[in-house]
């Protein structure tokens, strides 16, 4: 029986989706490079004897159910896919460590009591779609199955059309209740986001909450013309509005009561026509919004969108708002973090400022989710990384707690 080393099997995924524009790694749902992270999940879980399928949600499942593996699955994973130009651990850790765990339980003679089963949800960072943790919020019947078919990449090409392409069906995305109803609890490892291990001195820690979050697209209107014909008093020129739209997201989120722990950011806009000797006609711009509690979150969003408008009014454009999507505040599930951390023998507790499929899984069923130290934070970034000695701890963690609630 293969044990998986997880410092290995990221080696092996690493030339996978290498973004050379942007450095680190760029892998949406379904491109050449998810493709190719999605066969290794294939590859890797077949060579385990794992029964391994894929849901009508595009969510991968690996399960482990030998003799005597009875009920509902425990289940463990994360996601395979990035943000444009990521790092290598955002989601594959969670993977890799979840078949790495499986394959030393294996190889030690563990018998679970129940299956086990690993995931790799689709499109959690949503960079193809915009909308984050799709495959996982898919899965519990969390969004408007129309809205999700109509939802268009970058080129324009609609995830209707691109889960055809794949050979899915579209029409048979939305809630599955059987599986939901087959996972008895949801174990997360992750790379840390943030820095709360480091000075605590210890390579793993348990999450206990997670920011209220969402997105919102800002669609700036205002008049293309040319740079150097075209006087100052008579322009109508959307960057300008788009800048005060990111200074806004800054300062109101530097206002606010630092309690709610807000936090705003504009990382993604789209300029049109986009040449720099033209005053754009058009842009585009996303805001992703954070804080403690829904209601902080919604106040600091009508702040910032009150200053666009009055932004957009001053320069003579229009602006629309649509709001892409927002996640409530996650408590992580108390029992099953207490049953971790007992089998864990005690590790530092965390919160986190970013989303993941655990979280939306958290409204269905128990879950929690196991951090691995991240020595500078870094994530969302070619330069988040872990030792390999953690990443190594992380694994045996996950053994560890797989172990003990199976
Ligand atoms: O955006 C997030 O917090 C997560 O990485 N999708
Ligand atoms: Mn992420
Ligand atoms: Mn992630």
């Amino acid at each position: 029986m293969t044990v998986i080393d997880p410092v290995a099997a990221l080696a092996e995924l690493a030339p996978v989706g290498a973004d050379p524009v942007r450095g680190g790694w760029s892998r949406h749902l379904l491109d050449d490079a998810d493709r190719g992270m999605r066969a290794w999940f294939v590859r890797t879980a077949e060579s385990l004897g794992l029964a391994v399928e894929t849901d009508a949600n595009a969510n991968q499942w690996a399960t482990w159910a030998p003799a005597g593996a009875t009920g509902k699955a425990l289940a463990t994973g994360s996601h395979l896919d990035s943000v444009p130009g990521g790092g290598p651990l955002d989601g594959p850790l969670g993977v890799v460590s979840a078949l790495a765990a499986v394959s030393r339980l294996m190889a030690e003679g563990h018998a679970p009591a129940r299956p086990i089963r690993v995931a790799n949800f689709a499109e959690e960072e949503g960079a193809r779609f915009g909308v984050p943790c799709l495959g996982s919020q898919l899965l519990a019947g969390e969004l408007d199955t129309g809205r999700v078919r109509d939802l268009a990449d970058a080129s324009g090409a609609t995830y209707a059309d691109v889960m055809t392409a794949a050979g899915y069906d579209p029409g048979a995305i939305g809630r599955d209740e059987p599986r939901l109803r087959g996972i008895a609890a949801y174990v997360e490892l992750h790379i840390e986001q943030g820095r709360q291990l480091e000075p605590l001195g210890t390579p793993v820690g348990l999450a206990t909450s997670i920011l209220a979050h969402g997105r919102w697209r800002l669609t700036v209107t205002g008049r293309g013309d040319h740079a150097g014909a075209t006087e100052l008093d008579s322009r109508r020129d959307p960057m300008v509005v788009a800048a005060e739209v990111v200074l806004a997201a800054r300062d109101r989120a530097v206002a606010a009561d630092p309690a709610t722990r807000s936090r705003a950011t504009v990382g993604k806009q789209r300029i049109v026509p986009g040449g720099s000797n033209a005053i754009a006609s058009q842009v585009t711009l996303w805001l992703d919004a954070r804080a403690e509690h829904d209601v902080d979150v919604r106040a600091l969003v009508d702040a910032i969108l009150t200053d666009a408008a009055n932004a957009a009014a001053a320069e003579g454009c229009d602006v629309e708002v649509a709001e892409e999507s927002f996640s409530t505040r996650v408590a992580f599930d108390a029992a099953l973090t207490d049953a971790m951390d007992d089998a864990l023998g005690g590790v530092p507790r965390i919160p986190t400022g970013a989303g993941h499929d655990a979280g939306i899984l958290s409204a269905h069923l128990p879950a929690a989710m196991i951090f691995v130290r991240n020595p500078d934070g870094v994530s969302h970034s070619p330069h988040e990384g872990a030792s390999d000695e953690d990443i190594r701890a992380g694994a045996d963690a996950l053994t560890t707690v797989l172990r003990a609630l199976t």
